[in-house]
This record gives structure tokens, C-alpha cells and sequence, in this order.
């Protein structure tokens, strides 16, 4: 099964999936540090998952390269599951977010 990581950036996606795949994603207190996808695995009751940490991205709309490489990725269909990171400051912001986000909710 493979687990794609979205959410906005500096939501802890990359701290999520170091701990999950034990590996070394660049994390900091700023936005946008991952810029491609980082691909892991990890093993959990006898079965293996892939998962995907992918560039913050506010929208869809795919306003920047690191955005295009998320749309894209989520586009392709390629992840079983999307796993939604949404630590934000606000429940505005977190709202916002979901509604830009409706678009892969069969994914979730
Ligand atoms: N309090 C708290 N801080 C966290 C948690 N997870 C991550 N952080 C902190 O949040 C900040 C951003 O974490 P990252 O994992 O780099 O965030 P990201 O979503 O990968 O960010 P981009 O790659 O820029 O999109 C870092 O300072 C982390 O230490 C958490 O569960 N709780
Ligand atoms: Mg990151």
C-alpha cells in the first residue's frame, strides 16, 4: 500500500514520515524545505507500506514547481491513501485548506 503525506507547508510532514520510515528529510521551523518527493517504507503487522513525503502545497491550483510536483503526484492516482497534515494556525486556515483539497477527497 502506498501513503502519500499532504498538507500545507511546515505542517510536519516530514517529520511524520522520518519517524514513520526512519530516515533523515530535511525538518526546520519554515515553509517549504521539501522540494521533490521522497519515497520510504516502512513495516507494520507483517506488511509493508510505501510512503510518500511530498512538498507542502497550499491549494491544488499548483501555484509554484514544488506545488506542480504535489498536484501531479495526487493526480496520477498513484497512492492507495492520502494522509492529510493539517497543522495550521488557524481553524480558518484549516478550513480553507480543506475545501481547496475536495477535489482528491475520494482519496481520503
Ligand atoms: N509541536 C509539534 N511540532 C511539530 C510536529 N511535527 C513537526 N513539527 C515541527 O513543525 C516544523 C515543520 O515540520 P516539517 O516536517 O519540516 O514540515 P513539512 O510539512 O515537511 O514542511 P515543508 O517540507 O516545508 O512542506 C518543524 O519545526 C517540526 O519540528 C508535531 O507533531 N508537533
Ligand atoms: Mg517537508
Amino acid at each position: 500500500m502506498t501513503i502519500a503525506l499532504l498538507g500545507q507547508p511546515n505542517s510536519g510532514k516530514s517529520a511524520f514520515y522520518n519517524a514513520l520510515t526512519d530516515s533523515h528529510q530535511h525538518v526546520g521551523n519554515w515553509p517549504g524545505k521539501t522540494v521533490e518527493r521522497s519515497i520510504g517504507t516502512f513495516r507494520h503487522g507483517g506488511r509493508a507500506y510505501t510512503v510518500v513525503d511530498l512538498p507542502g502545497t497550499y491549494s491544488l491550483a499548483a501555484n509554484s514547481e514544488e506545488e506542480i510536483v504535489t498536484r501531479d503526484y495526487i493526480a496520477s492516482g498513484e497512492a492507495d491513501l492520502v494522509c492529510p497534515s493539517c497543522r495550521t494556525p488557524s481553524a480558518k486556515a484549516r478550513n480553507g485548506w480543506s475545501d481547496s483539497m475536495k477535489p482528491c477527497s475520494r482519496s481520503w
